[in-house]
């Protein structure tokens, strides 16, 4: 069922090991027409417009765009007490872990009477967008949601599209998560208009435009936070997920096997991944695969996932080139299962997030561990990181100067302006010392 790729014996470079495994190729150039006129549907006719997507695309026109507040609060109090219970603590976990992301200020001291402040500061007002499709998950709306607070951020929004089955209401769990977590501004909107809304604001439902938009989506969504980047900041594109899992021949190859499911649930492009040096654990983990991708809940997307050219299990020499392979890949989550996973750290460069030992799933991470689930895909993990409370802040300078501190340096300043042909500047200090050059001229 799952393609076995044996590099047993080859040292691939980091091209070829990229040629091997293709990814998801999503165009997203497609949808960005039919994104752009949404947005500027929304921008030209406001909750008119809304209203008018959310019969067309999603469950039907909400009664009011704008969810009041009873029915936030109704929610959070119809929670089934264990699913409650259960984002309480991944609530309290997440927070804990998140504000640990949050820098303190530093002052450096540059000479007597010169300083300048590292201090980071958060954005004012953040939009969320959490999708109503195929996937529900209010943990997403925790993973969200947390870092903003932590960071500080102000002003919360969040935005996900009305449900035919919930009457053209939002999920009654998000509503009830978003309760959990004191968000009181809520929107039954969706899909491109809903991020446009977020980008430009829409006055008659008195919603003010955000700083940044953060959240999956389907293409439309994706397609819509490119087209509004530059007014607003966005997070990174969340695509299908992925999982590497990194064992030795003492790794049980029932839970790896558990865990390569666990993901390959998502979606039936997710990618499943054993990187092993075992060739023994990868047939038993192979056998593994089948039982439980037969007996799983959503057998069908499973199988198709782990069958697709996405997901393979990968033989190797030796963990230093499972390493290499997985650093060549970037997954969003690696698993290593190993006799000694911390000894492999040190070599791990690309990686969404990291999870060590045989206790520690990626499901652990997707709902309770405390770190974030909302993490880097295709790759990005080479250049980008998860979603976290540095997410909505800027680092921002805070500079101080005395008059000898300044002093000091003019003679520099002078000649660095001078030499950019850009005198005044110059004079800008020089001022503060008497008369400057244009003055002198002027008199
Ligand atoms: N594994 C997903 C997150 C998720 N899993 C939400 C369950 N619910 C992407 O990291
Ligand atoms: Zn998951």
């Amino acid at each position: 069922m799952i393609t076995t790729i044996d590099l047993r014996g080859v040292r691939p470079s980091r091209t070829e090991l990229l040629d091997m495994l293709p990814r998801p190729v999503v165009d997203i150039t497609a949808a960005a027409h039919a994104a752009q006129t949404l947005i500027d549907d929304v921008r030209a006719d406001g909750s008119e417009a809304l209203l008018a997507q959310a019969d067309r695309f999603d469950g039907g026109r909400p009664e009011r765009i704008r969810v009041p507040q009873a029915e936030i609060d109704a929610a959070v109090t119809a929670l089934e007490p264990a699913v409650r219970a259960a984002l309480v603590e991944a609530i309290d976990r997440v927070r804990t872990a998140t504000s640990a992301q949050v820098p303190p200020e530093r002052t450096t001291e540059l000479a007597d009477g010169a300083t300048v402040v590292q201090r980071w500061a958060p954005v004012g007002r953040v939009g969320l967008y959490v999708p109503g499709g195929k996937a529900v998950y209010p943990s997403s709306v925790v993973m969200n949601v947390v870092p903003a607070q932590e960071a500080g951020v102000g002003s919360v929004a969040l935005a996900s599209p009305p449900q035919r089955e919930f009457g053209g209401r939002v999920h009654p769990t998000i509503l009830g998560a978003a309760g959990l977590l004191g968000v009181t501004e809520v929107y039954a909107m969706g899909g491109a208009g809903a991020i446009g809304a977020f980008a430009y604001g829409v006055p008659d439902l008195a919603l003010d435009p955000v700083d940044v938009v953060t959240g999956p989506g389907n293409i439309f969504v994706a397609a819509a936070k490119r087209l509004v980047k530059g007014q607003v900041g966005i997070d990174a594109e969340a695509g299908t997920t992925e999982i590497l899992v990194i064992a030795d021949a003492g790794a049980d190859a029932r839970l790896v096997a558990a865990d390569l499911v666990s993901q390959a649930e998502h979606d039936e492009a997710a990618a499943s991944l054993l990187v092993t040096d075992s060739a023994a654990l990868a047939t038993a983990v192979e056998e593994w695969l089948q039982r439980y991708a037969a007996g799983t809940r959503h057998g069908a997307r499973v199988v198709e996932a782990l069958g697709g050219p996405q997901s393979a299990i990968v033989l190797v020499d030796d963990l230093e080139a499972a390493v290499a392979f997985s650093n060549a890949y970037g997954p969003e989550h690696l698993e290593v299962q190993t006799r000694d996973p911390e000894s492999l750290l040190g070599a791990i460069t690309n990686a969404g997030a990291i999870f060590l030992g045989d206790h520690t799933p990626v499901s652990l991470g997707d709902y309770l561990a405390g770190s974030n689930h909302v993490l880097p895909t295709g790759g990005q993990a080479r250049f980008s990181s998860g979603l976290g409370a540095f997410t909505f802040l800027r680092p921002q300078q805070v500079v101080r100067y005395d008059e000898t501190a300044l002093r000091q340096v003019s003679a520099h300043i002078v000649a660095l302006s001078g030499s950019e042909d850009l005198p005044a500047h110059g004079e800008a200090v020089t001022a503060r010392f008497g008369l400057v050059d244009a003055e002198i001229r002027a008199a």
